[in-house]
């Protein structure tokens, strides 16, 4: 049964997710699946659920706030009010990352998924995140 969801759940994150604002952000397509004994990716960034599609989580909502682009202002904060801007878990620290160019730094956590995810603090912030 669970096989069965997790198909339906790929099969509609395919047909809903847009994968072109991955590239709005410096490395979209390499974001961490913060979930506990989880590896891999996090390909809806922006959404509450690993696949994409439904509700935006924090980082998707000051996305959609920044027009889906990559301002300097969103670089700098720090949606997830996990203590690491949104540049820092991107790999862009300095904020000088344009779409198309190769980021200063690989991405080391989730910008709309407060880290670690059992420290108390998160919880509250990570309500709507779905972990597979
Ligand atoms: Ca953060």
């Amino acid at each position: 049964m669970k096989i069965i969801i997790l198909g339906i759940f790929l099969f509609v994150g395919t047909c809903v997710t847009f994968p072109s604002y991955r590239d709005s952000i410096p490395n979209g397509h390499k974001v961490p699946n913060p979930c506990k004994g989880s590896s891999g990716l996090w390909e809806g960034v922006g959404h509450n659920i690993l696949i994409g599609g439904g509700q935006r989580n924090v980082f998707g909502k000051d996305f959609a706030a920044a027009k889906m682009k990559w301002t300097a202002e969103l670089c700098r904060k720090d949606s997830d009010s996990d203590g690491r801007t949104n540049g820092q878990e991107l790999g862009d620290p300095n904020c000088t990352w344009t779409k198309g160019a190769t980021p200063s730094g690989s991405a080391t956590g989730h910008p709309g998924v407060c880290e670690p995810m059992d420290l108390e603090a998160c919880k509250s912030v990570n309500t709507a995140i779905v972990c597979l």
